[in-house]
């Protein structure tokens, strides 16, 4: 309880005594103070967008491919590729002999051969690569065989030839109707070689070209012994 005596303490600052005495004044102004340091405590911001997720990269695609034989101990791969989301960058083909093709062109119309050094069956895988790293390959079997024997009818004397499955040698028989009169093997490296058809009866020469699988024959027939001999020029058979 204040004494009559004591000291009044009197605030100086002009304003601040009206306000006391005008209590709702103060409130107001309280409430104003307030509301502006809870302002200037947190200033409001916007919503952070929630991150949006990235799309997966899809991996390219390898349709309508086929392998087979085209030619002579060669193969020919044709393939459609293509990437939904991005491009087909790179393509690689494997020959399954030890062998590769990089497809620095065309490799979304792939179309491309390779000649094989054995006859057998090898599995062909045809790899390509996006613009973002993703990989798709597909893998075709092909069958590169011996070209079926081929005949040559001279006179009376038929001679017959077939590669050997390593396409470096060539079987030679020469004979007449069901009877053989001569064989003999062509070997790489050495193409041509003299081929007695019987005693007295000639001779044919044989000139294999390994790489274009073409046999040329030529030389001449006795079919009587020393009397009259034909020369029968050159012929061809193209594997
Ligand atoms: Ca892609």
């Amino acid at each position: 309880m204040e004494s009559p005596n004591a000291p009044v303490v009197r605030i100086a600052a002009p304003g601040v005594s009206a306000l006391v005495a005008h209590p709702a004044r103060l409130l107001a102004c309280l409430l104003v103070v307030v509301a502006i340091s809870a302002g200037c405590s947190k200033s409001p911001t916007a919503p952070s967008p929630s991150p949006q997720p990235t799309p997966a990269n899809s991996a390219p695609t390898i349709s309508t491919m086929t392998v087979a034989q085209s030619a002579y101990r060669t193969a020919r791969i044709t393939a459609t590729t293509g990437d939904g989301d991005g491009q087909v960058a790179s393509g690689t083909v494997d020959w399954g002999d030890g062998s590769t093709t990089n497809l620095t062109s065309g490799v979304t119309s792939v179309n491309t051969t390779h000649r094989y050094g054995r006859a057998q069956a090898y599995s062909v895988t045809l790899r390509v690569v996006d613009d973002d790293g993703a990989q798709a390959q597909l893998t075709r079997s092909v069958s590169i065989t011996v070209p079926p024997e081929a005949c040559l009818g001279i006179e009376v004397v038929e001679l017959c030839a077939r590669s050997t499955s390593d396409f470096k040698n060539m079987e030679v028989a020469v004979r007449a109707g069901d009877v053989s009169l001569a064989r003999a093997t062509v070997s790489d490296g050495n193409p041509s070689i003299a081929l007695p058809l019987a005693a007295g009866f000639g001779r044919l020469t044989l000139a294999h070209n390994f790489t274009t699988g073409r046999l040329i024959v030529s030389g001449e027939v006795c079919p009587v012994p020393f009397l009259v001999c034909k020369p029968v020029g050159s012929k061809t058979i193209q594997f």
